[in-house]
Order: structure tokens, then sequence, then C-alpha cells
């Protein structure tokens, strides 16, 4: 097949699961153009079958707002034409959905579009009045339309009453990249005295909750000696920053900054923390697990789905700190609840959450899209 793939380049588990569904569909032989505003980030080197064409925005005196929206739709238009692709497969549905239904009205019926939601595109802008009714037509006129958890189906269709199938597609694991890593010369840097490590990985959006974090971390810091390594830059990190700060916690925080590659840093790990208010998979959930490393999160949106309360972690509500501590506290003290959380982490994201399982899913998908339209 040809597939053109259209996703937010930066850093992001949307942009991530779109760059390597591409790589994965390219290992298969398929044909996989990215289309993107600059380079995907973990696209950086030559993969035989990945072909990339930039979007350039105009930026023409008379254009308050240049319109990158349309510049991508022509952009898909005409890729599409020139390498004759079967189907525009977009990630995260504002703009990209409404880019791909215009590309389709320019280059005509044939050119399927597969749609994603991610999270965000519904859980935040779903809110939005200036553009409820454009994402959920966006959603109407996607040929197929798939969500990365079955909570972010129920809300989509609660939120924007949408009629059309959406199907489950979980977001994956390369068990390739992520897996238990031997880090104890790393390890001891940020923990000399065998302290256990909590580390939080996110965008550092209100989302995320990350003053919880903190206030986690105190609680824990309080009955035991541990570190907390935090990953990540976003608008909040001068408030976590003001908090630590706060609690007299400096000594034993780590400011990571932004890591392109996380599959390195994650075995550091011995819990890792996820207090989000949303989440429609939680990305960084399964790529811990994979690593063996127990989540403990709140009860967010498609987490449950992917973390196994009492099995591969613990989740709590959304803001209970003091709930979120004990169960941290309980997998950082027992250590054979720990060995066993650790191993069923693992064997849950080899099994259901699998590199592998979830291309088929997805290939299978393109192909029974396009025998329906032969
Ligand atoms: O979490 C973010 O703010 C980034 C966002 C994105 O679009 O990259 O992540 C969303 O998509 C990820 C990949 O499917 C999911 O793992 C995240 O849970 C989801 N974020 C939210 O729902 C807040």
């Amino acid at each position: 097949m040809k597939i053109g793939i259209t996703c937010y380049p930066s850093l992001g588990g949307s942009g991530v699961v779109a760059t390597e569904l591409g790589k994965l569909l390219a290992e298969r032989g398929h044909q996989v153009h990215f289309i993107t505003s600059s380079m995907p980030f973990r696209l950086s080197k030559f993969h035989p079958n990945i072909f990339y064409h930039e979007v350039e925005v105009s930026h023409y005196d008379v254009f308050k707002y240049p319109p990158y929206d349309l510049t991508l739709a022509n952009r898909m238009a005409q890729v599409a034409r020139s390498e004759k692709l079967d189907l525009l497969h977009v990630h995260y549905a504002v703009p990209h959905a409404l880019c791909a239904y215009l590309a389709k009205q320019m280059v005509g019926d044939h050119l399927k579009i597969v749609t994603t939601l991610h999270g965000t595109d519904i859980t935040v802008l779903g809110y939005d009045s200036s553009l409820s009714s454009l994402i959920r037509f966006g959603i109407e006129q996607s040929d197929l339309v798939t969500a990365v958890s079955h909570d972010l189906i129920r809300e989509t269709k609660e939120l924007l009453h949408v009629e059309k199938q959406i199907v489950p597609v979980y977001n994956f694991v390369d068990k390739r990249r992520y897996y238990p890593k031997e880090v104890s010369e790393i390890r001891r840097m940020f923990a000399p005295h065998g302290e256990k490590i909590i580390m939080h990985i996110s965008n550092f959006r209100p989302v995320k909750r990350t003053p919880d974090v903190i206030e986690v971390f105190d609680r824990v810091r309080a009955q035991m000696p541990a570190k907390l390594l935090l990953i990540g830059e976003g608008p909040d990190l001068s408030m976590v920053r003001e908090k630590i700060a706060e609690k007299k916690l400096e000594a034993d925080v780590h400011f990571l900054g932004k890591q392109e590659d996380v599959a390195e840093v994650i075995s550091l790990a011995d819990v890792m923390l996820l207090p989000s208010e949303k989440e429609s998979f939680g990305l960084v959930a399964l790529e811990a697990m994979a690593c063996g490393v127990p989540v403990v999160a709140t009860v967010a949106g498609g987490l449950p789905e992917v973390v196994l309360d009492g099995v591969c972690g613990f989740l709590r509500p959304i803001g209970d700190v003091a709930g979120l501590a004990e169960k941290t506290l309980l997998l950082l003290q027992d250590e054979e609840l720990y060995a066993r959380f650790s191993r069923s982490s693992i064997e849950r994201s080899c099994e259901t959450f699998c590199h592998e399982k979830i291309t088929t899913e997805y290939e299978t998908l393109y192909l029974e899209l396009l025998q329906q339209s032969r």
C-alpha cells in the first residue's frame, strides 16, 4: 500500500505513535509518505520505504495568520496525486482530518481518509465551541475513524454526538526498544545511596497535574529516602520548581529536560508516577510497563485500560495525592509485590500492546477499507 501520514512532528504521544507506526508499516514493505510541518523527531535517520514531504507555509504580508491548514491540504493533495497514495492516515483530528477532507475533494473519492483520535483533540478541543462542530464534521467525513481507547470513544460519542463507528486501536510499544535495561552505573549518579527513584514524564501541561507529582513525592520522601526524576518541559514547569523550593526538596529532585528517546532513561525508575486529570491512553505508562516499571496513576480516561489496577500498578482517583503516595510507598517497600507487578507489566505490554499485533490491526483495517471501495 501507499500510505500518507500526517501528525504533529514535535515531542508528544500522538506524533510518536504516528511515526513509529509509519516505520513499522515501512518495515512490512509498504510505502510511507510523511506529510508534516517538519521532520518527525523519531524519523531523523534514513529508513527504506519512508519519504518525507515538508509543508512549507506562505508568509505573504497580507496574511495576519499564515494559512497552515490550507497549505497542508494542498500538500496532501499534491503528494496523493504524485505518489498515487491509497490513503491518508491523519493523527489528531484538528486540523488534520479537515485538511485530509479538503485534499480528498481535490483528488477524488479513491483517496481514503483514516483519522486516529488521540485525546485532547476531543477531550479539550471538543469542548471548545469554536471548533466542536468542525471536529464532528471531520470525524463524520473520514472513511475510517479509530481511537486509542474505549474511553475516548465513549467521550467522543457523548460529547460530539457522533453517529459514526469508531474502532478502538490501542497504542503500542516496540519491545525491541523498550525492555528493562542495565543502568546501574547511571542510577548511582542520581541515587548514590541506593535511594528509590520515582519518575514523571510529561509535557507539563495543566492536564498532567504536575504539582501533584511534587505533593506525592513529598509524602513518599517523608517516609523513605527517594529521588524524583522529572522529564519534559511545559507551561507548569516553573510552578513545579517553585513548589519544590517551597518544600525544600531541591536536593532530591533532578530535571532531565526534554528527552528525545525515553527508552534509554525509563529503566532508571522504580515507579512511574502519572497523576493526570485527562489521559486518553497514557503512552508513557505503557512504555514504563514494557521496561518493567510499575505505574502509579489516576483513574483518568483510558489509563485503567492500560494499567490494570492492582496488577501492573495502582490507580487512585484524580487529585488523591495521599492515596497515590500510599500506593507508591507500598510498591517501593514490598519487594515481593514489586517483582510481581514488574513481571505483570512486562507481560501485559508484550501481549496486549505488542507493536506487531497493533501494526497488523491497522494494516487489516486499511486493507478492508480499500477492498470495500473496489
Ligand atoms: O498528553 C499530551 O498532552 C500529548 C497528547 C498528544 O497528542 O500527543 O497525548 C495524547 O495522545 C497520546 C498518544 O495517543 C496518549 O497516550 C495521551 O494519553 C494523550 N493525552 C491526553 O489524552 C491528555
